[in-house]
């Protein structure tokens, strides 16, 4: 059978049920799916090209970046700072918002990325991915500026993930629905495999840092202690997941339904992932699928970064865990 949606085909059928849409963005996704080609080859071959170490320095977390992280970000950079549409980019890797030659005039737009997520796991031939969101600027008319990563994710135009495993994918969302591809290798192009993914509304399986457990709060100790004693109602004890991927971690969430929690710690008060290029992001995705997204007690699209790289708890997943866990852990509904 010869696969007639290809991404870009895909992306450009969906425009036009918008006459008044000027393709610009249609033509971003287009772009980040190329890098992520890129990516996805460098991560396939960095083995024999001896890419698996580390390269000596840190990045704005003060942890030691390795060589695919500082290789995928350049790839994004080059890439992305020269598309015209985007005036700033923030990536993981670097400490200050970049500034591209369109920040001064027509870039419309502002990126997000963590160009390389789980890159503790390379060189383990475990899953590994990229993740991105765009919001347009707050005012056309003005040049970009800082404050135009400081919007909800309520306000994300598009927002999308790609993991590197046994196959390459790239899951997005303009706000009408989920839509996942897998890289064709034979023709290097992604291919429409799930249209219009929903998440399940309750699941079997949990996903969490056991290893954290002595630095949980009580609620957190009781709710993933429920999730693991046995109990015909709820269907536990739970299945336990856990890839140390977030990517990996969510697109199984995403597609089997259950819960991601990464929440704060006596060990990490902020909590471990970044607001804005992780927890945002695959929580715009796990709303346009049908499930919830919380950092505790709010629902992480409510929420207004203060700091590119600020740090956030995230639980995600199927409406019936996510829920379950407020009302476990913050007594809400
Ligand atoms: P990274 O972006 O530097 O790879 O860090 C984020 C990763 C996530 O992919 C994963 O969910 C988490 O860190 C794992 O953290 P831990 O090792 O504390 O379980
Ligand atoms: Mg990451």
């Amino acid at each position: 059978m010869i696969p007639t949606q290809t991404l870009s085909r895909f992306i450009h059928s969906k425009r036009r049920l918008y006459p008044d849409s000027t393709g610009e963005l249609s033509d971003l996704l287009v772009s980040i799916s190329l890098g992520v080609k890129y990516i996805s080859q460098m991560v396939a071959t960095a083995g024999f090209k001896g890419l698996h170490g580390y390269t000596g320095k840190t990045n704005s977390h003060g942890e030691e970046t390795r060589q695919l992280d500082e290789e995928a970000d350049e790839v994004l950079v080059e890439l992305l700072g020269s598309s015209q549409h985007f005036g700033l980019l923030v990536s993981e890797e670097r400490d200050s918002v970049i500034e591209t030659q369109a920040a001064q005039g027509e870039g419309k737009y502002v990126l997000a990325f963590d160009p390389l997520d789980g890159s503790s796991n390379i060189g383990s031939s475990i899953p590994t991915g990229t993740i991105f969101c765009i919001f347009r600027k707050k005012e056309l008319s003005r040049p970009a500026s800082h404050d135009d990563f400081r919007q909800p994710g309520s306000e994300i135009v598009a927002a999308g993930y790609s993991v590197y495993g046994a196959k390459t994918s790239f899951v997005y969302s303009t706000g009408s629905g989920v839509h996942g591809f897998t890289l064709d290798p034979s023709l290097g192009e992604f291919v429409l495999t799930d249209e219009n993914i929903r998440i399940p509304t309750r699941g079997l399986i949990y996903s969490v840092n056991e290893g954290n457990t002595s630095y949980w709060s009580d609620g957190v100790k009781d709710f993933v202690g429920q999730l693991k004693s046995p109990d015909a109602a709820s269907g536990a004890p739970y299945s336990g997941r856990y890839v140390g991927s977030l990517v990996a971690d969510f697109d199984r969430t995403l597609r089997k339904g259950g819960i991601f929690l990464y929440p704060t710690d006596t060990k990490r008060p902020k909590g471990r992932l970044r607001l804005l290029y992780e927890c945002m992001p695959l929580a715009f995705i796990a709303e346009q699928a049908g499930g919830l997204a919380l950092n505790g007690p709010d629902n992480i699209l409510a929420l207004v970064p203060e700091d590119i790289h600020e740090r956030s708890a995230f639980i995600v997943g199927s409406e019936h865990e996510v829920r379950w866990y407020k009302r476990v852990v913050h007594g809400l509904k």
